[in-house]
This record gives C-alpha cells, sequence and structure tokens, in this order.
C-alpha cells in the first residue's frame, strides 16, 4: 500500500482531539504536514468563478477541507458560528484579513494590516478574535488546510460597504476526494 499522509493526518487529528479536546498539538499537525506532503493535489478541485471548499473529513468533533483559491479569487467576510479554525497553506500565499465584528449594523471595519501565509504558516480564529477574509495572494492560484472544531454548515457573511449581514448555507465542492454528482462551486 503507498503510504496515505493525508489520511494519516486525519488520524492523527483525531487522536488528538480524543486526548485534548481544545487540541493543542493541531497547529504543529497542520503544520508538519503542509511544509512536507503533496498527496493533497489528488483532492484539489478548482473552479473559474469561486474558491472551492473540498471535504477531507468530518467527524463530530472537527471537520477538515482543503480549500483551493484560484488567482484572485476570495471569501467574503465572515464568521465561524462560534468554532475554531485553524488554517494552514499548502501552496500559494493566502492572505488574511481581519475585521471587528460591528455592534450596530455598520460596516465591519478592517483590524490591523492584512497577513501574509504563506506554506506550511498556519493561522487560527475565532469570532472572539474577529471575522476574517481570506484571499489569495501574488496573483496565483492557492490552496489551504482549514480545519474547523466543530464543524457547521452555515455562517454569516458581512456585506463590506453596507454591514448588512446573511446566512450563508456552506457546501462541498468534492467529499473525499470526488466530486460524484456535485457540480457547483460551493460559495461560502
Ligand atoms: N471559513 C471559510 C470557509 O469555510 C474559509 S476562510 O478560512 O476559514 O469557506
Ligand atoms: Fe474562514
Amino acid at each position: 500500500m503507498q503510504p496515505q499522509p493525508l489520511l494519516e493526518l486525519c488520524q492523527a487529528l483525531s487522536g488528538e482531539f480524543r486526548r485534548d479536546p481544545k487540541g493543542a498539538r493541531v497547529a504543529s499537525l497542520l503544520a508538519e504536514y503542509s511544509k512536507a506532503q503533496s498527496d493533497w493535489r489528488g483532492w484539489s478541485f478548482f473552479a473559474p468563478d469561486c474558491y472551492t471548499r473540498n471535504q477531507v473529513h468530518h467527524e463530530p468533533e472537527f471537520e477538515l477541507l482543503l480549500l483551493c483559491w484560484g488567482a484572485q479569487q476570495k471569501s467574503p467576510i465572515h464568521n465561524h458560528e462560534g468554532q475554531r479554525c485553524w488554517m494552514s497553506v499548502l501552496e500559494g500565499e493566502v492572505v488574511e484579513t481581519l475585521f471587528e465584528v460591528p455592534s450596530n449594523g455598520a460596516p465591519p471595519r478592517a483590524k490591523g494590516t492584512p497577513r501574509r501565509l504563506s506554506q506550511g504558516q498556519v493561522a487560527f480564529i475565532t469570532d472572539e478574535i474577529a471575522l476574517h477574509e481570506i484571499a489569495s495572494g501574488g496573483g496565483r492560484p492557492a490552496v489551504s488546510l482549514h480545519l474547523y472544531s466543530r464543524p457547521f454548515s452555515t455562517c454569516q457573511v458581512y456585506d463590506p460597504t453596507s454591514g448588512q449581514v446573511q446566512v450563508r448555507q456552506l457546501g462541498y465542492y468534492s467529499v473525499r476526494g470526488e466530486r460524484g454528482a456535485l457540480s457547483r462551486a460551493s460559495r461560502p
């Protein structure tokens, strides 16, 4: 049998959450995988109109997704439904801009300057920390791993100009490396 580092990562993450619900070693497990491995390529799918969300692993405690960002593609400004989000970069450059959660329906205000993350770097966010917007950087496509604990299937999306908030259904472009019957890019 060929080694399957991505599946081994999922097993290691399951073990980690069983041992420690806080997931103290999650960031280092994601970083180690992201620096050394490339079997995720078989699980990556790009779409012309929107970044794609590709499910790698799903269990009650956490979900692992592979996100593929075309050049110039970005997410809306969004929250994470009270859950924790770790993100590590596999290829290219990912730019994260944080926003304060508006209290009065105003447009969200950027918090600090955008942060550029490259291969092997890990970011962490919760709703207490901020909202964020993620984009590919350097005019090139990018691929990143996202771990949510626990999983969520909708999130709040903020209009940058009006501040209007909408609930978005989150979907998958592929599941465990297969497109199957899914044919649409899954907008967050
Ligand atoms: N949270 C977004 C999503 O799951 C991606 S940005 O990184 O957390 O679509
Ligand atoms: Fe996010």
